[in-house]
C-alpha cells in the first residue's frame, strides 16, 4: 500500500559542476533532464558491476582463481556514464582493469566467472584470464600499460577508413599518460582527425606511485597537446554521461580526438596482491567511499528527486547480487579446455603448426570461429 502512494516522478533535471576545458571554446552542458528509466538503468549497472567484482574478489582471496585480478570498485561511473552514449557500432579498448567494461559490452557474468576460473565457457575459451577479455566491439583487456592506447587509435583509423562511424573509447590510467607512445599517437591521430575518445580515468595513483610523484603536470586533460580535452567528475555518472555526450558530438562532427579526464578512485589495492594501504591510508579510502561513492551519490540523487523509492533501489541491489551469485554458481560447472587448444585462435586464417611458449612440443593451429568468427 505504500508503494501506491508514494510520489515518482518520470523525469528530473540535474546540474552537474562546471567542466575545466582545454583547447575548447564550449564544453558539456551542466544542467540536464534525467528520466526514472536511466536513472534505474545507470544505478542497475553499476550495482551489476559492483557486485559481480565482490564476487570475484572472493574468488582471487579464496585461490581459486589463478593469475592477476584488478577491480573496478569506484570507478563504476566513469564505464556507466560514457556507455550510455556509445552507439552500437562503437568500440573500446582498456588496461588489464577490464572486468566491468567486459559486462559493459554485452558479456554475461557468467562468460566472465568462466574465463576466471580457465573454463572453455569463457569469453576467451578459459586461455585469457582477468586481463584478456574480448567479446563483440570491445578490443580487451591488455596488460601492457599504454599499449591499448596505440591499439585504440589504430582501430580509431579502421573506424574512419571504413567509414562506419564508429568511434574508438581509449580508456587509460594516470600513469599510462607518461608512456612514450601516447604522445607519438596522440599527435598521429590529432594529425588524421581520426575517430578517437582518450579517456584519463585518473585514480590518483599509478600502482603505489601518486600522480604528483609521476607526473609534472597533474592537469591531464591538457596532456595531449594539440588533441582538446575536458576534466570532469568521475565519480558523478551523470557528469560523465554528459561530458560524453559533448565528446561524441564532437568527435562525430568530424573534428577528431578528444581527451577527457574522469576524476576517481578505486577502492581495492592496484591489484589484489597489494593491500592498498602502503602509500595511502586507510581513513583516504573510507572517506572517499563515505563521501564520494558513484552508486550512493546516484542514490541520493534518485531519493532526493523522487525518481524511485528506497524498496525500490533495494530490490535492484538485491537482483544484481543474485545475479552474480547464479552466474558464479553456473561457471564453476565448467570444464577446462583441452590442452591440444592451447594453440587455437591465435591467427586469423593460419593453418599449420605452432611453438607455444612453454611447451617444448607443437600444437596444430586452428581458427575455431568461437573467438573471432572468419570474415570471409
Ligand atoms: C609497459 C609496462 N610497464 C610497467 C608495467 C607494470 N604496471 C602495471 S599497472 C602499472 C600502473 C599503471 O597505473 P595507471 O595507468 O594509473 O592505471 P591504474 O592501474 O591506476 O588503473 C604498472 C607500472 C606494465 N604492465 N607495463
Ligand atoms: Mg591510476
Amino acid at each position: 500500500m505504500r508503494s501506491l502512494i508514494t510520489r515518482r516522478l518520470l523525469s528530473t533535471t540535474f546540474q552537474s559542476k562546471p567542466y575545466d576545458l582545454y583547447k575548447l571554446e564550449t564544453g558539456p552542458a551542466t544542467h540536464a533532464e534525467l528520466s526514472r528509466e536511466d536513472a534505474l538503468g545507470y544505478y542497475r549497472t553499476m550495482m551489476r558491476i559492483r557486485k559481480m567484482e565482490h564476487d570475484i574478489s572472493s574468488l582471487y582471496i579464496k585461490k581459486q582463481m589463478r593469475g592477476f585480478c584488478h577491480l573496478y570498485s569506484g570507478q563504476e561511473a566513469v564505464g556507466v556514464g560514457i556507455h550510455a552514449e556509445m552507439l552500437p557500432q562503437d568500440t573500446s579498448i582498456t588496461s588489464y582493469r577490464c572486468h566491468a567494461w567486459m559486462l559493459l559490452m554485452g558479456a554475461t557474468m557468467k562468460e566472465i566467472f568462466a574465463e576466471l576460473l580457465a573454463g572453455q565457457t569463457g569469453v576467451s575459451r578459459g586461455k585469457g584470464g582477468s586481463m584478456h577479455m574480448y567479446t563483440k566491439n570491445f578490443y580487451g583487456g591488455n596488460g601492457i600499460v599504454g599499449a591499448q592506447i596505440s591499439l585504440g587509435t589504430g582501430i580509431a583509423l579502421a573506424h574512419q577508413y571504413k567509414n562506419d562511424g564508429g568511434v574508438c573509447v581509449t580508456l587509460m590510467g594516470d600513469g599510462a599518460l607518461g608512456q612514450g607512445q601516447v604522445w607519438e599517437v596522440m599527435n598521429m591521430a590529432k594529425l588524421m582527425n581520426l575517430p578517437v575518445l582518450y579517456v584519463i580515468e585518473n585514480n590518483f595513483y599509478s600502482m603505489g606511485t601518486p600522480i604528483a610523484r609521476h607526473s609534472a603536470n597533474t592537469d591531464l586533460y591538457t596532456r595531449g597537446d594539440a588533441v582538446p580535452g575536458i576534466r570532469l567528475d568521475g565519480m558523478d555518472v551523470l557528469a560523465v554521461r554528459m561530458g560524453a555526450k559533448f565528446c561524441f558530438d564532437y568527435i562525430r562532427s568530424g573534428k577528431g580526438p578528444i581527451m577527457m579526464e574522469a576524476v576517481t578512485y578505486r577502492y581495492s589495492g592496484h591489484s589484489l596482491s597489494d593491500p592498498g594501504t602502503t602509500y595511502r591510508t586507510r581513513d583516504e579510502v573510507n572517506e572517499v567511499r563515505k563521501t564520494q561513492d558513484p552508486i550512493m551519490l546516484l542514490k541520493k540523487k534518485i531519493l532526493a528527486s523522487q525518481l524511485a523509492t528506497e524498496e525500490e533501489l533495494k530490490k535492484i541491489a538485491d537482483e544484481a547480487k543474485h545475479e552474480a551469485d547464479t552466474a558464479l554458481k553456473e561457471a564453476f560447472k565448467d570444464k577446462e579446455p583441452d590442452l591440444k587448444e592451447v594453440a587455437y585462435d591465435v591467427y586469423c586464417d593460419y593453418t599449420g603448426k605452432v611453438k607455444m611458449c612453454g611447451h617444448n612440443q607443437y600444437f596444430e593451429h586452428k581458427n575455431t570461429g568461437v573467438l573471432r568468427p572468419a570474415t570471409k
